[in-house]
């Protein structure tokens, strides 16, 4: 089945509810419906078919579910671009997706401009038959040579993915949920929206988390359902006692994902709203992989059990994993794809171990990414960058913890000449997204490194803290 048939559960069966919140203006599931379909309409209109790419790189906001909506409906994959990019990180994109067209503010594709002419178009849905192992999205993800790949997401990936979460967590039409997570990454997308449109309840979209807003915006919309990642939950510790309470009285689940939740942020946060946050473990590749249970024991620190349907062993301390949920490979990388895997389990690169009832424990990961706010960095793409300045000879980035954002890139350079950091903090600010910019640049006499060369980088001196 594809996505919209999916969908239909909540777009014509719901058609004159409220779904939406957005901006202050609510909107039914009819006209959620008709919007995509006439955005549907103008995307064929302009030329797109049926597994052509469509990027867009978009903050939060009405178009970007109209424009999900309408590539699955016409079988356009589509491509969200991280809002935080810069030049540097949208053009590898764009060339290895080779989309024809992008949509972004004030460009040539700019949202309001296609909903305004769109409008004038015939509202029924278009003819469109696919199946469900037709790729719906690229997602890209940080990659570990430097350059992301794009991980293909099937209809099926989705559709498995959102009736697990839904059953799992038991959402319905009766929840209210507060989505304030970037639709362009898998957690806001596969799990919120998806979620969303499967169980037909009302969501208000945020266009991001806004931690000076986070209680006036609990308490008038009185959500039952938020999706966080850790760094949104630490904020929501400096939030009075009283008000802490009064924001937890109507909800029913608070989730937690996309970077590990410290135990004691668990725990301070239990006492303070009264609910005990449910963690669960993703992944672009894989969407949702394990969660802890919603009836059962939430065990601070741990991701739970693998979801119904997905299969996950531990294999030299790394987690693999099948199931439904699991993405068919990288777009045009055969390479990176086979790599991927082994004798069909997706190798996730994450290191865990399992308690004997089976709740799985994220120690680490094979590889130096980085997990800042959510958001991933991976060194590499760092240090090639601070390579090509001048009176750079050597670079590592490192994390460093941080309370926060979990961690954050640090970069230590041994130079070959003069060094000018202003200069080269200057340059990342201008073509790396802001959470991939290193805190601090120590130069350091040399990089400590094995007999065979690779640097060590927890034998890296610390720097000195600053506050986040
Ligand atoms: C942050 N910024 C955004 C933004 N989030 N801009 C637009 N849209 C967003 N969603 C910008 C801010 O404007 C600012 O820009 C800079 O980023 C730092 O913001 P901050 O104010 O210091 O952030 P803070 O209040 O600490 O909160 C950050 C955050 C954000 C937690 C709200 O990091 C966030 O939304 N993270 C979620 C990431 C996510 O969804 N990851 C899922 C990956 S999927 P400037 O220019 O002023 O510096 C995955 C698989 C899975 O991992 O599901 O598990
Ligand atoms: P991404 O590539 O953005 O999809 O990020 C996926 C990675 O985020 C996983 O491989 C994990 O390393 C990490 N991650 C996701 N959820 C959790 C969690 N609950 N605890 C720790 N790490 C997590």
């Amino acid at each position: 089945m594809a996505l919209s048939d999916h969908f239909d559960l909540s777009l014509l069966l719901r058609k004159d509810e409220v779904g939406l919140e957005w901006l202050g203006r609510e909107y039914t599931f009819g006209e959620i419906d008709t919007r995509s379909n006439r955005l549907a309409r103008l995307l064929l209109q302009r030329g797109l078919t049926s597994g052509d790419r469509l990027c867009v790189y978009l903050a939060n906001r009405i178009e970007m579910i109209d424009l999900y909506l309408a590539c699955i409906k016409t079988g356009v994959i589509f491509v969200p671009i991280n809002i935080l990019y810069r030049e540097r990180e949208i053009t590898h994109i764009i060339a290895d997706a080779e989309p024809k067209a992008l949509v972004a503010t004030g460009g040539a594709w700019d949202p309001e401009d296609l909903t305004r002419e769109s409008e004038g178009l015939d509202a029924s849905r278009p003819h469109c038959t696919l199946d469900g192992d037709s790729p719906a999205a690229i997602v890209y993800t940080s990659g570990t040579t430097g350059v992301s790949k794009g991980a293909i997401l099937t209809h099926n990936n989705f559709a498995a993915n959102a009736i697990n979460i839904v059953t799992c967590w038991q959402i319905t039409s009766a929840d209210r949920f507060l989505l304030p997570l970037p639709l362009f990454h898998v957690h806001a997308l596969g799990n919120g929206l998806h979620c969303w449109l499967t169980a037909g309840c009302r969501m208000r979209l945020l266009e991001r988390f806004e931690h000076q807003r986070a209680a006036a915006e609990f308490l008038d919309f009185q959500p039952t359902l938020f999706f966080g990642v850790p760094t949104i939950y630490v904020r929501l510790l400096d939030i009075a006692q009283e008000t802490a309470k009064q924001m937890g009285e109507k909800m029913r689940l608070f989730v937690s994902g996309s970077a590990p939740l410290p135990a004691h942020v668990l725990e301070e946060f239990r006492s303070l709203y009264g609910h005990v946050i449910l963690e669960r473990y993703g992944m672009t590749e894989t969407l949702m992989n394990m969660s802890n249970p919603y009836a059962g024991e939430r065990r601070a620190g741990t991701v739970g059990l693998p979801l119904p349907g997905v299969s996950a062993r531990i294999e030299a301390g790394e987690v693999y994993l099948k199931g439904p949920n699991v993405f068919p490979g990288y777009w045009r990388n055969p390479a990176a794809t086979e790599a991927a895997f082994s004798d069909g389990w997706f190798k996730t690169g994450d290191i865990a171990t399992c308690s004997p009832d089976g709740y799985f424990t994220l120690q680490g990961r094979r590889s130096d990414l980085i997990i800042s706010g959510g958001f991933n960095i991976y060194p590499r793409e760092i240090e090639e960058l601070l390579l090509e300045q001048p009176g750079v000879g050597e670079v590592a980035v490192a994390a460093q913890p941080d309370r926060l954002k979990g961690e954050v890139p640090v970069a230590y350079i041994v130079a070959k000449g003069r060094l000018n950091i202003e200069q080269i903090e200057q340059v990342c600010r201008s073509q790396l997204a802001s959470f991939k910019v290193p805190r601090a640049f120590v130069t350091v006499d040399a990089l400590p490194r094995t007999a065979l060369g690779k640097v060590q980088k927890h034998l890296l001196p610390k720097p000195a803290t600053k506050r986040s």
